[in-house]
């Protein structure tokens, strides 16, 4: 039989070498702690985009309940929450989650994370799929020019 194959570099050389997707990358993860008992708490990250388009960040997971991606905003003097069904990350940008504006929400906890615990947070986002390991902490980590609005 004759070997008919093309060999892959002669492909690449014809049709240029195929863009890889970039995955994101996520940073600065952190989970507010709350009292044993409570159902909910939030999540925050940010998402780093290191590719050269756009991208979409699509939903959010965990493995300690339900995960959504919502958004704090002031309207007419009272703080209102809402669910954001997507998200776009410019190329070469980020998204910054933190308390007051973009956080995810986790609901129907089936333990309450506690200070000091590690839960992984995971993104699906156009590129693919990334998790991180978030640390449970009490109040926002400190970092330079990131202040806290509540
Ligand atoms: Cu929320």
């Amino acid at each position: 039989m004759i070997d008919v194959r093309v060999p892959l570099f002669v492909l690449f050389f014809i049709f240029g070498i195929p863009a890889l997707a970039e995955l994101p990358q996520l940073s600065d993860a952190w989970i507010r702690a709350m009292p044993p008992g409570q159902k909910m708490t939030a999540a925050y990250l940010r998402v780093h985009n290191l590719g050269d388009s756009p991208l979409s960040i699509l939903d959010v997971s965990s493995t300690v309940g339900m995960a959504s991606l919502h958004e704090t905003r002031l309207e007419g003097g009272r703080s209102t929450m809402q669910a954001v069904d997507s998200l776009s990350v410019e190329a070469g940008s980020s998204v910054t989650m933190a308390p007051g504006g973009l956080h995810i929400m986790l609901m129907g906890l089936k333990s309450t994370p506690a200070e000091g615990d590690i839960v992984p947070i995971c993104v699906r986002t156009s590129e693919g799929d990334v998790c991180t390991d978030a640390p449970v902490r009490r109040a926002a980590p400190d970092v330079p020019n990131n202040h806290d609005h509540h």
